[in-house]
């Protein structure tokens, strides 16, 4: 009798003869599979399988239906709520070899990635085209996890997340069934839209395995500004004059000092403007008159002008590597919440002083993308993480009507905290949903609730 978190002999020879022995890795091989990026999520895999192309997906995803074993999907390994993780023994399905990028075709501005192209390879297929995502693991986020956590990132405001992004997928069934859509037609009535649906469905539907993503004209020039302000207030004021005054917005990020302190002093980066402000909104823009609407909006404020690629490249990792923040200082909680747009203020000024509420000693350092009612709280408990850090921040968000994910996705992080935001008529309406496309319920089935 296998327990959990294990598979007979058997069946690895099985997957060996579909991927080929190199590619189902075991024991010590396993480690880099086993534990998410902040350290927070750790796991153990009976196997990682790798296998090569959507053929082999299918294989194995068949094998696993008919032994019953359990299945978490994984792309780059970049996600921030547990859920590419296999945190209950669960075999790793790693799309990463499915790198095949083929050529754009000019005509629709569209290009066809498997699951396992990172981002930047996508953004870079064309000198005169970019992929409207931008987040800042781009170098190892990959096609397949973005779609399948609907990633949003940088560019929100401008060009949507992922799943806008997107005019087709293919994907692999729990029962090993190959289902394609990828002519990207752009108006295409037909039946229900599943990609759609499985943009940020976290690998619980199907296994994503290529997609044919719509992409958008390179910014020309863009230009990149830091605004030193005395608070979320002001940065909410200046961020909404940005969205109606600069037409070519393509960015507005919030940052604070404290997080820009730690950085400062266990990264080496410098501070972008000499005078020390409690916050900063960063600003991108593009097109004619772009730096002149950006100073418009920025008025006398202090600010910090990038237009070289080096000068932005300077002022964004400012903003870009507020994720490794909360890690100098230990292993942190990632709380990506979102509110509507008249209650983001109230929800920046107040989640620090909720959380210590909670958890005195705790550290909390808040950014993120003031345009889409979007805020990262990042949490370094002192206390025990027991779930009164996620209470406090996702009850103080429940009443101002948010949304306990903005674009990291449920996960096993925050499972137990979505009846908060769904009724109980969404989610036995998810689960229907669920059971329709994977009845045996091998596919991530500890990540959102069943
Ligand atoms: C960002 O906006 C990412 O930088 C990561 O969504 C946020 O690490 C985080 O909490
Ligand atoms: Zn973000």
């Amino acid at each position: 009798m296998l327990g959990e978190g294990e598979v007979s002999g058997a069946l690895l020879r099985e997957f060996a003869a579909v991927v080929g022995d190199a590619h189902v890795l075991t024991g010590d091989a396993t480690a880099g599979y086993t534990v998410d990026w902040t350290g927070r999520f750790r796991g153990h895999a009976p196997a990682v399988l790798r296998p090569a192309d959507t053929g082999q997906v299918a294989a194995v995803l068949a094998l696993c239906r008919d032994a019953g074993v359990p299945v978490v999907p994984q792309g780059g390994n970049t996600g921030l709520v547990g859920g590419g993780v296999p945190r209950h023994g669960e075999v790793v399905l790693s799309l990463a070899r499915l790198d095949r990028l083929a050529p754009v075709d000019a005509d629709a501005a569209q290009v066809t990635a498997g699951a396992g192209v990172s981002l930047q390879r996508v953004a870079d297929a064309d000198p005169g085209l970019d992929l409207g995502v931008v987040i800042a693991s781009r170098e190892s986020a990959t096609v397949g996890g973005a779609v399948a956590t609907n990633a949003g990132g940088l560019r929100v405001l401008r060009y949507g997340p992922m799943r806008a992004q997107v005019r087709g997928l293919q994907a692999v069934l729990a029962d090993g069934t190959v289902v394609s859509h990828l002519a990207g037609l752009v108006k295409d009535n037909t039946g229900y839209d599943y990609p759609g649906l499985l943009a940020g469905s976290e690998g619980t539907l199907a296994v994503v395995t290529a997609a044919r993503i719509q992409l958008v004209p390179r910014a020309a020039d863009p230009v990149t500004v830091i605004i030193g302000l005395d608070g979320p207030g002001e940065v909410h004021a200046v961020a909404r004059a940005a969205l109606r005054a600069v037409p070519g917005l393509l960015s507005a990020e919030f940052f604070t000092r404290a997080g820009l302190d730690v950085l400062a002093e266990h990264a080496g980066l410098a501070p972008p403007l000499r005078k020390p402000v409690s916050a900063f909104l960063l600003l991108e823009a593009a097109g004619p008159g772009a730096d002149e609407d950006l100073a418009g909006v920025a008025g006398d404020h202090p600010v910090a002008v990038g237009t070289t690629a080096a000068e932005r490249a300077r002022l964004w990792a400012c903003r870009e590597r507020h994720p490794e923040a909360a890690g100098f200082l230990g292993v942190p909680l990632k709380l990506d919440v979102s509110v509507p747009a008249a209650q983001w203020v109230k929800l920046a000024t107040e989640v620090g002083a909720v959380v210590r509420a909670a958890d005195p000693g705790a550290k909390v350092i808040i950014y993120g993308h003031v345009a889409d009612g979007n805020l990262h709280v990042n949490v370094v408990p002192a206390a025990e993480a027991d779930g009164r850090h996620e209470d406090a921040v996702f009850g103080l968000v429940a009443s101002l009507g948010g949304s306990i994910s903005a674009e990291h996705g449920i996960g096993a992080l925050k499972a137990r905290w979505l009846p908060l935001i769904r009724s109980e008529a969404e989610r036995a309406l998810f689960a229907r949903i669920r059971s329709a496309f994977d009845p045996d319920g091998i596919l991530n089935p500890h990540v959102l609730p069943r």
